[in-house]
């Protein structure tokens, strides 16, 4: 490709590994992600501030439509914001489970043992909650918002994973009540709320399996062979 005179460029940092590195590294990386698991009974153990401020960075490396960055995580650790977020979010829980699921998905979420009690919102020492901002200072939109959020957001989760600490992807669901708890300017909309912290010393989670790679990889190439 000719180069564009009117796109400033940098070189690309990092060096080009070995094909052995690069399958040692894809080993090591999808092994140790396979070790996350949701969970939903955290210690109430104080995390670095720090920790997470890192794993915030990572997140927010993500790419994005036209690199807006339509994201903003907000901190939650005081005990009277996650008592506030907890009651709003058990509101919107109960109405769920008692209302206004289908029995089907009520069936679905049973292995999972969820249900309407989010004491995690307040035992968890740190709530990130999750922004996307979906219009720009002058009203513009922003593309791709919830790809880009969602691609922020598994950094943002594998970050966490990688750093020692757990969290849970929680979409109390409706969720305008946190944009207005925590004061969140009307272009933003609440994506999703990861409570965040070391497990309990008695941690249990759902004994679920993952699908197999052969049900989820597919190889386009393998239509030919023999055809
Ligand atoms: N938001 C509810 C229900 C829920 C829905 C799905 I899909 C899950 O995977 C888990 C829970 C809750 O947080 O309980």
């Amino acid at each position: 490709m000719a180069p564009d005179p009117d796109v400033r460029t940098r070189p690309l940092s990092g060096r080009r590994l070995t094909p052995e590195e690069s399958r040692e590294r894809a080993g090591a990386f999808a092994r140790e992600m396979a070790t996350r698991r949701s969970v939903r009974a955290f210690s109430p153990a104080a995390v670095p501030d720090e920790v997470l401020e890192r794993c915030v960075a990572a997140a927010a490396s993500a790419p994005s439509g036209a690199n807006k960055q339509p994201w903003k995580f907000v901190l939650v650790t005081g005990a009277r914001d996650k008592r506030r977020i907890r009651e709003a979010a058990e509101a919107e829980e109960r109405a769920f489970y008692r209302e206004r699921a289908p029995r089907r998905w009520l069936d679905d979420l049973a292995p999972l043992g969820t249900d309407e009690n989010k004491e995690f919102l307040e035992v968890a020492p740190a709530l990130i909650a999750v922004f996307a901002e979906v219009t720009g200072p002058a009203g513009e939109r922003h593309y791709y918002v919830s790809e880009s959020v969602g691609i922020a957001v598994g950094f943002l989760i594998a970050a966490l994973h990688h750093a020692g600490l757990c969290t849970l992807t929680h979409t109390p669901s409706p969720m305008r009540f946190l944009r207005e708890l925590l004061g969140r300017p009307a272009n933003e909309r609440a994506y999703v709320l990861l409570p965040v912290g070391y497990p309990a010393e008695d941690c249990r989670v759902p004994d679920i399996e993952r699908k197999p790679l052969s049900d989820v990889l597919i190889r386009a190439d393998a239509r030919e062979d023999g055809a």
